[in-house]
């Protein structure tokens, strides 16, 4: 582990290579402790570049030999450090390089680089991973063609894969054999991929939409093949869905998918040999819910369109970031709801779209908005970082969707696949940067994008500020819109951005009216999306009868802050009427927001919490309102998660704010509690479990049911859980009545939470979710023992590991980052137990680490006595010896 500090890197100072490699051919001779890897580089010299030395990066390489053209090299020609060889080239413009390394992929417990998971090899390059298992320059604009040769122990690992065309396979003596890999694509390192393990693969065979046939491949550990199906189903929509909406076409013989255990993110793009995170490939109706089976759908194919958005044209350097992912999770955003509007049919396609939609802005109200308003704020193209592989962020990720979501609605669906089509042709096979795309959506529509750049460029969540007045007398409607936003570190100031505001108007009868605006001759549709470029604006809407309600920023239109002043009154209309489902739910969230928030200012002055009888009233008619569908009621009945709350209260005081969540949700089950049965016992279950977004709604629909009336303590409504936690089928149902009864804590829930860990003891997944139930539970009984104490007995757990990346998430990550009421305990000894486990992870796992330590870094939100008890804590994690520079970066911000 590298323990020295690591230095600031800017964007602003990026230069060319003087020498890149054009191919490289690696032969590994695979053991768990001492694996040798020879590698041979035909450096060329850049003509782009200023002269300078081959620069080679490396990480705890123990390096056996370097030759140069085949020579020693000459004294004083090489220059080493640690982590840097410099080599000087007089004279020529191509030079052989080979250089043999050692390392210990048993050792390498930080899952970065070749490394060992349950007796197999696998490795993790993204983003600086590739030097860890030998030199090169290790960074994304260089580009080349790669030859592997891989040789190892045929009982310990019969499948030997890396990236693109098997060409070579035999068998060796000692019972070893080899396989070599050619991939026909130059590319990126950090695109490498080589897995040698006892694997069995569900194939499948498949043309391309020019007919050329393509092996698709899921390699999982034998016992598992029964999982492996809806992962292969999804990779073969995703393929479908590419050629279909951007004409782009799988470019190779075979595309693999291997699922691995020990993981330290989601899923890697690998060209041809994509790396997964178990989680997001082994679905069976017993062991993974619905929810589950949508992730895994929209993962593999996240990964699927990398290898147009991220491969075939990757970034430049890793400030471009977005480049890649934002404009793949937009992709991904898209086929999902493609996906859910295409199992609706045409009656149910817009509610399911939308649906999808209203998960994605949860994801970024809850996880980006706070990062955007605290100490590691960043645009999505950062402008320097210390550990790249802390900016792996939601900003860069999901704020960076939003940026690309909002060029298609600037320039439109047809605008947006010509930009892609320019972008593509200009740029196939380099590395670029985010100009290069944005200028290629300007030139193929004929547009001026310079000031959208900002986007790019300006961190900070902005402020829409929205205000209406309504003239009787000429029947006109003037919209006044104005933006804002707040300093972030390093950023005092800010400019005013171009932001698409999708507007709708409503009327007293709650239908949306006809849009007309001021020196148009007739109204045109009832949704138009208003660009505010200047910091304020007016519109003028006209011919209008009566005063109506605006229901501003439909569908998520950008990704900002709208303030606007509703009462209960508008809110509770807008909760029955707004046409634009996006928005009927926002409805729902403000009133739910204001309600709890109002409650927890009760709760921490110790008054008594009382839940207004219009706002139960106003859920009420949407829970019973059996016209929309059941997808959306779950959706619009779920209240607003704490993470986006506790950033809107000042200051953020998690114990308040439980005590309101706890009071709100009983009474909203204590109060509604017929008619929440009555759903429970109506929505009849389908037969058979297939995943089905249909079915996936009503399912999601009893489970949140359940919750209110297990919420409320509700007899018949616990009796129900119960027995439907006994007699479930699925997963989904399972583990929602299992959940529902936790989050009552009604005394059924240990006698079903120990029944569930019976049934899958040997079932390290679906144990990641009886860990991750239990850290986030939630106390009812202020004189039960603190989930703290539970979480603590269960590092003790012979299922939990410290080393399983997923292990830990669900339980240290579902604690720290999803429990605040039990985290941010009174006494600080959430906090202590917080700096031991962040110090202890890091020793063995800095990524890893890194995301925990992540949990406090808007403590300064905190009420002056909880930030007195954080502070020390963070000091103390700052102080501790050899701390990783992943950790240190983190937590050097949060205290600057
Ligand atoms: N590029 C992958 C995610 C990924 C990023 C970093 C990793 O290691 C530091 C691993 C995976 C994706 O977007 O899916
Ligand atoms: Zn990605």
């Amino acid at each position: 582990m590298r323990t020295e500090h690591a230095p600031t890197i800017h964007r602003a100072d990026y230069a060319p290579l003087a020498w890149t490699v054009a191919r490289i051919d690696l032969h590994f001779a695979l053991a768990p402790q001492a694996t040798v890897v020879t590698s041979r580089l035909a450096c060329v010299r850049n003509p782009d570049a200023a002269p300078g030395p081959i620069v080679l990066d490396g990480e705890e390489l123990e390096t056996l030999a370097l030759t140069v053209d085949g020579l020693d090299p000459a004294p004083g020609t090489v220059r080493r450090t640690e982590s840097r060889i410099e080599i000087d080239v007089a004279d020529r413009d191509e030079v052989a390089l080979e250089i043999v390394t050692r390392i210990n992929p048993q050792a390498n417990t930080a899952l970065s680089g070749l490394y060992l998971s349950r007796g197999g090899y696998f490795t993790q390059c993204e983003a600086e991973g590739f030097r860890r298992i030998t030199w090169f320059p290790d960074r994304p604009d260089v580009m080349a063609r790669f030859t592997v040769t891989l040789e190892g122990d045929k009982a310990a690992c019969p499948v030997l894969l890396s990236n693109g065309n098997l060409v070579e396979e035999g068998e060796l003596p000692d019972g070893r054999h080899y396989a070599r890999w050619e991939d026909p694509f130059p590319k990126p390192c950090y695109l490498f991929a080589l897995v040698a393990a006892d694997l069995v693969a569900l194939e499948r065979r498949e043309l391309t939409a020019s007919g050329r046939e393509v092996l698709l491949q899921v390699w999982v550990e034998k016992g598992n093949l029964d999982r492996a199906g809806h992962a292969m189903e999804s990779l073969v929509h995703a393929m479908r869905w590419d050629e279909e909406t951007f004409g782009l076409e799988l470019d190779l013989d075979r595309f693999m998918i291997v699922a691995v255990s020990d993981f330290n993110m989601g899923a890697m793009e690998n060209k041809g040999l994509n790396i997964f995170n178990a989680k997001y490939v082994l679905a069976k109706p017993d062991t993974a819910t619905d929810v589950d089976y949508e992730h895994i759908e929209s993962v593999v194919a996240h990964e699927y369109f990398h290898n147009w958005t991220g491969n075939r044209v990757t970034c430049r350097d890793w400030f471009q970031l977005t480049l890649k992912e934002g404009l793949t999770v937009f992709r991904d955003q898209q086929f999902s709801a493609d996906m859910l509007a295409c199992a609706a049919g045409a009656e149910g396609g817009s509610s399911a779209r939308a649906v999808k939609r209203i998960d994605d802005v949860r994801v970024l109200r809850s996880a980006q908005f706070p990062e955007d308003a605290g100490p590691m704020a960043h645009p999505i193209r950062p402008e320097s970082y210390q550990e790249i592989n802390n900016f792996y962020t939601a900003t860069v990720y999901e704020k960076g969707a939003e940026v690309i979501r909002m060029l298609h609605t600037l320039l439109g669906p047809e605008g947006f696949r010509n930009g892609m089509d320019l972008y593509f042709s200009y740029h196939d096979g380099q590395a670029v940067t985010c100009d290069d795309f944005v200028n290629a959506m300007a030139e193929a529509n004929g547009r001026d994008l310079d000031q959208f750049m900002r986007w790019y460029g300006q961190a900070g969540t902005p402020r829409l500020r929205a205000q209406g007045e309504w003239n009787g007398a000429d029947g006109s409607y003037t919209l006044t819109l104005s933006q804002s936003t707040q300093p972030t570190p390093g950023q005092p100031d800010k400019l005013p951005l171009v932001i698409p505001v999708a507007v709708g108007l409503i009327g007293p009868d709650g239908a949306d009216l006809p849009l007309q605006l001021e020196g148009e001759h007739q109204p045109g549709a009832t949704t138009r999306v208003l660009e505010l470029a200047t910091e304020t604006r007016q519109w003028r809407f006209t011919n209008l009868a009566a005063e109506p309600a605006p229901s501003l920023l439909r569908g998520f239109s950008a990704p900002v802050i709208l303030e606007l002043d509703e009462d209960d009154g508008r809110l509770a209309f807008r909760m029955a009427h707004d046409s634009d489902a996006c928005n009927r739910w926002d409805a729902a969230q403000r009133y739910a927001e204001r309600v709890l928030l109002q409650l927890a200012a009760d709760a921490a002055a110790g008054r008594a919490l009382k839940v207004p009888a219009p706002f139960i009233d106003a859920f009420g008619k949407l829970l019973r309102n059996e016209l929309l569908d059941p997808a959306f009621r779950a959706q619009a009945l779920a209240l607003p998660g704490e993470a986006y709350l506790l950033e809107r209260m000042e200051p953020a005081d998690p114990a308040a704010l439980r005590a309101a969540q706890l009071h709100v949700g009983a009474e909203l089950g204590r109060v509604l509690a017929a008619d929440w049965l009555a759903l429970a016992e109506s929505l009849v279950e389908p037969g058979e479990y297939r995943y089905h977004p249909a079915d996936a709604g009503g399912r999601a629909l009893v489970n949140l049911a359940l919750r209110y009336l297990c919420a409320a303590r509700v007899d018949a409504g616990v009796a129900l859980a119960a027995a439907r936690f006994d007699s479930a089928t699925n997963m989904t149902d399972r583990f929602g009545a299992l959940a529902a009864l936790m989050h009552g804590a009604v005394p059924a829930a240990e006698a079903a939470l120990a029944a569930f860990y019976r049934r899958y003891q040997n079932d390290t997944l679906v144990l990641d979710k009886w860990f991750a139930l239990q850290a986030g539970a939630w106390r009812r009984d202020a004189a039960a023992a603190p989930v703290l104490a539970q979480v603590r007995e269960l590092l003790a757990d012979p299922a939990f590991s410290p080393s399983n990346p997923n292990k830990v998430y669900a339980l240290l990550g579902s604690f720290f980052r999803a429990n605040p009421g039990e985290f941010h305990l009174a006494d600080g000894s959430g906090y202590e137990f917080w700096a031991e486990q962040v110090i202890a992870l890091d020793a063995a796992n800095p990524q890893v680490a890194a995301r925990m330590a992540r949990a406090l870094e808007n403590w300064r939100r905190f009420t002056p006595a909880l930030q007195a008890a954080i502070r020390p804590q963070l000091e103390r994690v700052l102080a501790a010896d050899g701390l990783s520079p992943d950790v240190t970066e983190i937590v050097e911000k949060a205290l600057a």
